[in-house]
């Protein structure tokens, strides 16, 4: 008969992206004993190339748990963004008007390797190409995970709690009973080609408002540029030649000089927003991608994966070394007002600067709208306090 090698922890992390790395380094910390389980190899894991700003309340979460100098060494203070209407630049001091909460401009896969590094130079447990995880017991008072190891072992780890935090496609969401979870999804019906470049990168984070649709241009490193460019339903710019891809994207930025670079990855991404509520099964708890998907627009995914993290590791500790239940209690209904406060702030950001732009799909009255809108962060100081107070993140803890 088949036998399971076992053992036992206290926390189960399923997934090491931003919000299981996250989550493990501050239980670590907190000296809560927690293993890690990722599916794919550790060079996939740290060469994914995603986000680039985290915004201010996610960096106080480094700093509060002695994490900063580690993770955030060198990681650029963010200063102003860059807004050019129809090639005329408008400048946001972001950190100021959000009363000195700067973020820091860190490339997400520059911030999952530092991760890595801090969880395995405290003695962290994290296991890479860890296949078939299945979770079991979620609802009982001692919750099991079972996984092939790298060399094809069966394993088994009995825990008091589960962290899914496995993406939009892990195995946390689905494991937990239908009928359980409400879901909520939208589709923007806006889609971006985006590309990375060994390119220079911007002097501010960049956005280009056009006639020809929206474009946007962020650093990822000292050398490395993402680009993205607003495609219409039905075109599929990947069959663009680069030269026309940096055409399109100096017409839209209003730079002829624009430099542009090798183009190392393409990629479509459609807008669509997704949460699903609670986001605590039993013992399993879901933080990150595995229970919402935001748009790229105000740069709140991986910052609210980060502040899932950071929620689930306070209620695990507070649970563990006082033997107090509530914020575990209160934890899904906490990061879910903070996701649909960010969910409500990433549609009127995606809204405004697309149809500001190119109006085949707002039409011109919406298009009005938009720019309205968009100039009032440069005539209302108030509503550039609350775009910046966005930007910054909300702590609600
Ligand atoms: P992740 O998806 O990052 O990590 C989940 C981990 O779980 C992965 O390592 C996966 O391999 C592992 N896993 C999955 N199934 C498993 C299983 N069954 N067993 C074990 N492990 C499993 N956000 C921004 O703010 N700005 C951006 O510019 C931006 N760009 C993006 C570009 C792209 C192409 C994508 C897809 C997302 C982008 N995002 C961006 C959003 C992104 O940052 C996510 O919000 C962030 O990665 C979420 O982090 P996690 O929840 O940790 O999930």
């Amino acid at each position: 008969m088949w036998q399971a090698e076992r053992e036992a922890t206290t926390v189960v992390v399923v997934g090491a992206g931003p919000a299981g790395l996250t989550l493990a380094n501050l239980l670590q910390r907190s000296g809560v004993d927690c293993v890690v389980l990722e599916a794919r190899d550790r060079s996939y894991v740290e060469e994914r190339q995603r986000a680039g700003i985290l915004d201010h309340f996610a960096g106080r979460i480094f700093e509060e748990y002695g994490l900063a100098d580690s993770v955030l060494a060198g990681a650029p203070h963010e200063t102003l963004f860059e807004v050019r209407v129809d090639g005329v630049a408008r400048f946001l001091d972001v950190p100021q008007l959000a009363g000195g909460r700067p973020g820091r401009l860190v490339p997400q896969q520059l911030l999952v390797r530092r991760l890595i590094g801090t969880f395995a130079d405290g003695g962290g447990d994290l296991r890479f190409s860890a296949s078939g995880v299945a979770l079991h017991d979620i609802d009982g008072e001692r919750p099991r995970v079972t996984y092939r190891d790298a060399d094809g072992a069966e394993r088994e780890i009995a825990c008091s709690y589960v962290a899914g935090c496995d993406g939009f496609h892990g195995v946390s969401r689905r494991s937990i009973p239908d009928g359980v979870l409400t879901t909520y999804s939208f589709d923007h019906g806006i889609g971006w080609y985006t590309v990375l470049a060994d390119a220079p990168p911007p002097r501010y984070p960049l956005f280009g408002i056009s006639p020809l649709g929206y474009a946007a241009h962020f650093a990822r490193g000292p050398r490395a540029s993402r680009y993205y460019l607003q495609h219409r339903p039905g075109e599929d710019p990947r069959g663009w030649s680069d030269e026309h891809t940096f055409e399109q994207l100096r017409r839209r930025l209003g730079d002829e000089a624009l430099a542009g670079g090798p183009v190392t990855d393409r990629e479509i991404v459609e807008m669509r927003s997704f949460v699903a509520e609670p986001m605590a099964y039993g013992r399993l708890f879901l933080a990150g991608d595995a229970a919402h998907i935001i748009t790229p627009m105000g740069a709140k995914g991986m910052n609210l994966a980060l502040a899932d993290a950071y929620a689930l590791a306070r209620a695990v500790t507070a649970a563990e070394r006082d033997g107090d239940e509530g914020l575990l209690r209160g934890y899904s209904a906490l990061c879910l007002r903070r996701t649909w406060d960010y969910q409500e702030f990433s549609r009127w950001f995606t809204e405004m600067v697309h149809d500001a732009g190119d109006d085949s799909a707002s039409g011109p009255f919406r298009r009005r709208l938009a720019r309205a809108r968009l100039d009032r962060l440069w005539t209302s100081p108030k509503s550039a306090e609350w775009f910046a107070d966005m930007m910054a993140g909300t702590a609600l803890v």
